[in-house]
């Protein structure tokens, strides 16, 4: 029997609190199976409200007893909560609850993670520990009390700083009022490795980095990133940490990256631990990111919260503008840039292509985790992106400013924080505001017209219609725009043209280089001569701009653009068309591509991780996304095929230069993971990728055999899975690396990830059953599982037994952890870009784990949207 329609909660339905909270008092005496947590709440009536009704969400607890003002009371009990008569005045609340930590395989709430017993309350986690009113405008500081009890654990951690501890018990108080989805506690056999740190403001803080002893010395750039983001976030923002103590703890065993408790931060074991033989260049940089976004959370989404979960990408947009600009500071801007625009396109533009599509502030859900998404965050900081760019650097210092005077302490809304740049800025934002609630992404098309002094651009803005939202409005469009005559020279600066309408036209005199909107295009056909627009530099816009550009003239940017992230993108579009091409016509690269292409790479005053940017082609996904864009039904095995055949030949025609950069681009000497090293063996190996094509596995083989660091060995390793020729050496990585969780992680995705499409499904099917492999945790599922739907060829087989394994896998997931369990479940949203027998066995799928019984809600809730019912 299917489970009953979950409640859709709704953003027009916001209510204030009825009751506010002065104070939490917690004491939480930890055992395996009978945990017990006593809570002590202080109430009061909110006078923002006439409404008094009493509720408190609770799950899964067993209460054992409740009283208000020391009066014991019977509870109306419900799954989701309790209700109760309460005076009309303040009052303070107290009730006992068991919990069973070691029966949580939803990781959600308190649970035990190989001997570590640890919190994930975002966004509905607490109401796993004890009743309490879950929401986030309901903030107030926290004491909480750790008896260690029978577990005899020594580190006994929660947030704030700590007050007194004796054997077997510690306490801590966090006075900074804060939402339960930010409470923490953590209890473990742990060892620290520790800095002290003096803040701005003179505060002495002591840093700490908890693991398992075994891992200590696998810490050290988690804990000097931390240092870098804490000073970046002082000497940037103005914002200081506010505790004695900042102590980040990593777990094995974790739904999310990571989550930004206020003072004790716990992190995925993936995003701390890290030495040049265990991670990749690519993890440490994660690393960096991950520790600083967290840390960034302490102000933009801990001391200013949001009002409700609609308001996610208050924190996480603006939080993850915040550290891409950390690691563009960190290391190479225009890089930065191009990861970024690569990670939205890829990820948010699927989103809204399909039937998952949702505005960054969405205005309905049933289960808030499943929002979690590319749009929220991505999407969300492209968003404070372009409103940064149309204020200026000046008034979005000065917004934020605003911003964080008038909501500190306090839960913000969208709103709130666009009137702050409304403030701040003289310009009239109006209309602004659309990007948070239209969701889909707009595109762009513009027609040149040219008469010997002036260039005319006609710009149409159109944003398809999405899920739920039919008729769009138009939106800003803010467009960093140059222009670059037929000698490569640029004629004028950059200009940010801020489209508002459905269309505009725009003149560029030459005369006096400046740029001027027009009521009309001048009469007659477009005229394609004259010089080159250059549009949406940097990626201004997080939109899809059709400017009309033919070969010559994006092989004009490519070589000339004074603009990095367009001529990276005039490759890439080369390079799509080329792959499409391939796809459709079976066509070769022709000459041009390749002259162009063998240009950028032997052009050494460029950062050799951006040519190593130029030649990661698109994926066999963002192929069948453009193929399905224009209207082609895309075929897997086609797109696979084809897509080897083009780097192959691009391999053939440039193997002399490959060569000579792997040579060239080797790092001798210790293993550094800043960017310029990294930058460097990022172009190595992908020299090494397109020889492998042509010469075969024996480079690789070399390389895997004498590389120093995990980088380079994985990456030799990725090629000889390619080439299906890495028997013996995942033999060799599997023996070294066995007892290393996040390491062998790598062995499992990568040869699934990897792998052509029959080997992969064949792999997945194996590797579930390997002894090494556990369901019940994540990061070991994403590696099989995740590398599956990643692997285009190998979930779109066409016998159907990708889609077959991978809705097995969910089903089997689903009662135990609901969270991985629906995440997976969108590895299915592009089901309506395949041919008919695909969609057809994509839906049957879809349906079968819809029939499953008692499915969660958090699945149920993605099948019936990508099904659209
Ligand atoms: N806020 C957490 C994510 C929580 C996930 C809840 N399902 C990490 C982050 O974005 O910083
Ligand atoms: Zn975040």
């Amino acid at each position: 029997m299917a489970s009953a329609t979950p409640q859709t909660t709704r953003l027009a339905d916001y209510r204030p609190p009825a009751w506010l909270i002065d104070e939490v008092h917690l004491t939480v005496r930890l055992h395996p199976f009978r945990t017990r947590v006593k809570s002590r709440i202080a109430f009061r009536p909110n006078p923002a409200t006439t409404d008094r009704q009493f509720r408190l969400d609770g799950e899964k607890l067993t209460l054992m007893a409740a009283a208000i003002d020391g009066v014991a009371i019977t509870p109306d009990l419900s799954d989701a909560g309790l209700s109760a008569n309460v005076p009309d005045k303040p009052f303070i609340w107290e009730a006992e609850v068991e919990i069973d930590p070691s029966g949580n395989t939803a990781l959600e709430g308190l649970y035990l993670s190989n001997g570590i017993y640890c919190t994930q309350c975002e966004a509905e986690g607490f109401r796993r520990i004890t009743y309490d009113p879950d929401r986030p405008d309901v903030m107030a500081p926290f004491t909480v009390r750790i008896e260690a009890g029978d577990t005899g654990l020594p580190v006994l951690l929660s947030n704030g700083n700590p007050v007194a501890s004796g054997d077997g018990w510690a306490e801590w108080h966090d006075p900074w009022p804060k939402p339960s989805y930010l409470f923490a506690l953590v209890a473990g056999d742990l060892q620290a490795i520790s800095a002290p740190f003096t803040t701005s403001e003179g505060r002495d803080v002591t840093l700490n980095i908890w693991v398992r002893p075994d891992d200590a010395n696998r810490t050290h750039y988690a804990l000097e990133s931390l240092i870098a983001a804490m000073r970046w976030d002082e000497r940037v923002y103005g914002r200081a940490y506010d505790l004695d103590v900042f102590n980040i703890v990593a777990v094995g065993d974790f739904n999310a990256g990571a989550m930004e408790n206020k003072g004790l931060n716990i992190f995925n074991s993936k995003y701390v631990l890290a030495s040049p033989d265990t991670a990749t260049d690519g993890d440490f940089e994660g690393i960096e990111s991950v520790v600083a976004h967290e840390y960034f959370h302490n102000w933009t989404g801990n001391r200013i919260t949001c009002r409700d979960w609609f308001q996610l990408c208050l924190k996480e947009g603006l939080t993850v503008y915040r550290d891409q600009e950390f690691t563009s500071d960190m290391r190479s801007r225009p890089v930065k840039r191009i990861a970024d625009a690569l990670l939205l396109r890829s990820a948010q533009f699927r989103e809204d292509n399909g039937p998952l599509s949702h505005p960054a502030r969405p205005d309905h859900y049933v289960e808030i985790n499943n929002f979690y998404t590319a749009t929220v965050y991505e999407k969300g900081a492209e968003i404070v992106r372009m409103l940064a760019r149309i204020v200026g650097e000046e008034a979005f210092r000065k917004g934020m400013e605003i911003y964080f005077d008038r909501y500190d302490g306090s839960a913000a809304t969208i709103e709130d924080f666009f009137g702050c740049f409304r403030d701040a800025s003289p310009l009239s934002l109006d209309g602004f505001e659309t990007w948070w609630t239209q969701a889909g992404t707009p595109r762009v098309t513009v027609a040149r017209h040219w008469d010997g002094d002036s260039l005319t651009l006609s710009f149409r803005q159109k944003t398809p219609p999405t899920t739920g939202q039919e008729t769009k409005a138009p939106v800003w469009i803010p467009l960093a725009t140059g222009v670059l005559d037929r000698d490569g020279a640029e004629l004028g600066p950059t200009h940010l043209i801020v489209l508002k309408a459905s269309e505009e036209h725009w003149r560029f005199e030459r005369q006096s280089q400046t740029w001027n909107p027009v009521a009309k295009a001048p009469d007659g056909p477009h005229t394609p001569g004259g010089p080159i627009p250059s549009i949406n530099r940097g990626f201004s816009a997080p939109v899809v701009v059709d400017a009309g550009l033919g070969p010559d003239a994006l092989r004009h940017l490519l070589s000339f653009d004074s603009d990095p992230f367009q001529r990276w993108d005039a490759a890439r579009q080369l390079s799509r068309d080329c792959l499409i091409d391939a796809i459709l016509n079976a066509g070769t690269p022709d000459d041009g591509y390749i002259a162009a292409m063998g240009w950028l790479l032997r052009d050494d005053t460029l950062d050799p991780a951006f040519r190593a940017l130029v030649f990661t082609l698109p994926s066999q996904d963002d192929l069948a996304q453009t193929l399905a864009e224009a209207r082609h039904t895309p075929d897997p095995d086609r797109i696979f095929h084809a897509r080897r055949e083009v780097l192959r030949a691009i391999a053939a025609h440039l193997a002399e230069d490959f060569r000579s950069h792997y040579q060239a681009m080797a790092t001798p000497g210790p293993y550094s993971p800043d960017a310029v090293a990294a930058a460097r063996r990022s172009l190595r190996t992908t020299a090494l990728g397109y020889l492998s094509w042509v010469e075969g596995p024996d480079r690789a083989s070399e390389l895997y055999r004498d590389a120093e660091n995990m980088t380079e060995r994985l990456a030799a390793l990725g090629c000889l899975v390619q080439l299906d020729a890495a028997e013996r050496e995942l033999a060799m990585f599997h023996a070294t690396w066995r007892h290393v969780p996040d390491v062998l992680d790598k062995w499992f995705s990568l040869q699934v990830g990897l792998a052509d499409g029959a080997t992969a499904v064949e792999r997945a099917r194996a590797l579930v059953d390997h002894p090494d492999f556990d369901w019940r945790v994540p990061n070991r599922v994403r590696s099989v599982v995740g590398a599956l739907l990643r692997n285009h060829a190998g979930f779109h087989t066409a016998d159907g037994s990708g889609y077959a394994a991978v809705a097995d896998w969910i089903m089997r997931l689903d009662p135990q952890n609901p969270q991985i369990a629906a995440g997976l479940t969108g590895g299915f949203q592009t089901w309506r870009r395949y041919d008919g027998d695909r969609q057809g066995m994509m839906r049957d799928a879809l349906k079968r784990i819809g029939a499953a019984s008692g499915l969660s809600r958090d699945t149920r809730e993605m099948v019936d949207r990508i099904l659209d019912v």
